[in-house]
């Protein structure tokens, strides 16, 4: 159906989606999870492979007429093996987080021991948490990061292993702006007899490109969302080495899902072949240089950053000391006011509720790639810096405002 069809036969859902295009075009998202996928990935996720019934994998389905879907299926499988350099590959967990599941699945059974980072320290609800799935099949222990120093503290998670004796190591993060050491984490789980299970949902395109260390071939699995920084079709991937690969399989098909979705397949396949080019390896090391500048930017005018800096994407500003009567729901609701678009976020050593927060997180994958570098930061920096400033003056937000419009103008996230 094409977008005509649409707008006859569906005006709010059409108007909605132009809304939301214009929307993107408009504002400015440092969400550090999102992205803008190129038009043909949305070609792919918006097309008629919706229609298509394929429970099983390529050559082996219980329905007739796969022939076009195990193409496109493989391919993905392909072209993700030869970004990472995994061994087995599984496209087909709808999200992350049942990518996640699909790896408990596969080796843990209910009642065994998940050891991970708080959430409110950066980790994920599908790490271990009472409201999910996780915190209620299993038994979760957590470690939590260095509060004076906001990074990752190798020898309290070597202890809290062997307190807890843990069956996983989950690490890989949802908020942690520093290089991760995935070879001191395994040494650590085979220390106890654990698995690792590295989740690398956000940084997967940095570590596709060597911006980050990889996990794989040193953590037992490593699992992600399609979406973020690698900027391929919605959904969530397993990987692994060969001797798991039917218990991963069996776990994401039939154990935790029914027909794979074959249109969000197809755009992984499409996402996976663009970052397998040169042009992305020069995005990735532009999100890095964005992120250390604005990280720069903002350090230099006595904005505190949890690590003081970050390695990746993204950076989590920390308002305690520097501005303690603002909170991170004031900060994230005056940016969107006039245009910036970012979250916030629980900080170490949080004292208010994660609807409140002492912090905002900001990423830079999805301003990088509607083209904007070093100067554009420059102009970022100086909006924030002053709505941290002055966040409810309204002279204030109408000249930040007219700077974001301007901005989002002149680089916009899709032709109109
Ligand atoms: N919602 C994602 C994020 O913002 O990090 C995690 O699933």
């Amino acid at each position: 159906m094409d977008h005509e069809a649409l707008r006859s036969a569906d005006p709010l859902v059409a108007e909605a989606i132009a809304a939301e295009g214009a929307r993107q075009n408009d504002t400015i998202s440092l969400i550090a999870s999102e992205n803008h996928v190129s038009e043909a990935v949305l070609a792919a996720q918006g097309s008629v492979m919706t229609n298509k019934y394929a429970e099983g994998y390529p050559g082996r389905r219980y329905y007739a007429g796969c022939a076009e879907v195990d193409r496109v299926e493989q391919a993905a499988i392909d072209r993700a093996k030869e970004l990472w350099g995994a061994e087995h590959v599984n496209v087909q967990p709808h999200s992350g987080t049942q990518a996640n599941q699909a790896v408990y699945t596969a080796v843990l059974n209910p009642g065994d021991c998940i050891l991970s980072l708080a959430l409110e320290h950066g980790g994920h609800l599908s790490h271990g948490h009472r409201v999910n799935f996780t915190g209620q099949l299993y038994n979760v222990h957590q470690y939590r990061l260095d509060e004076s120093t906001g990074r990752l503290d190798y020898e309290q998670i070597a202890e809290r292993a062997k307190e807890v004796d843990p069956d996983i190591i989950v690490a890989g993060f949802s908020a942690y702006p520093r290089a991760i050491d995935w070879e001191r984490i395994q040494s650590i789980a085979d220390e106890v007899g654990a698995y690792q299970l590295a989740d690398i949902a956000h940084i997967s395109g940095l570590v596709a490109t060597g911006a980050h260390p990889s996990p794989v071939g040193v953590a037992d699995f490593v699992t992600g969302s399609t979406h973020k920084t690698i900027r391929a079709g919605r959904g969530g991937i397993v990987m692994c080495e060969d001797q798991h690969a039917d218990a991963i399989d069996s776990a994401v098909f039939p154990g935790g899902q029914g027909g794979p979705l074959m249109h969000n397949i197809a755009g992984k396949a499409v996402g996976f072949a663009e970052a397998l080019t040169t042009a992305f390896e020069a995005y990735i090391e532009a999100v890095v240089d964005n992120a250390q500048l604005l990280a720069e930017l903002l350090q230099s005018a006595g904005v505190e950053l949890v690590t003081g800096g970050t390695d990746t994407h993204l950076m989590l500003v920390d308002l305690q000391e520097s501005h303690p009567s603002l909170t991170g729901q004031q900060l994230e609701e005056a940016l969107e006011a006039v245009g910036i678009i970012l979250n916030k976020n629980t900080v170490p050593g949080e004292q208010r509720s994660p609807f409140v927060t002492s912090g905002v997180r900001i990423g830079t994958p999805a301003v990088t790639s509607r083209g904007m570098r070093g100067p554009e930061m420059e102009v970022l920096a100086d909006c924030i810096l002053d709505i941290m400033q002055a966040p409810a003056d309204e002279e204030v937000r109408e000249s930040v405002s007219a700077r974001v419009a301007e901005l989002a103008g002149r680089f916009p996230a899709y032709a109109v």
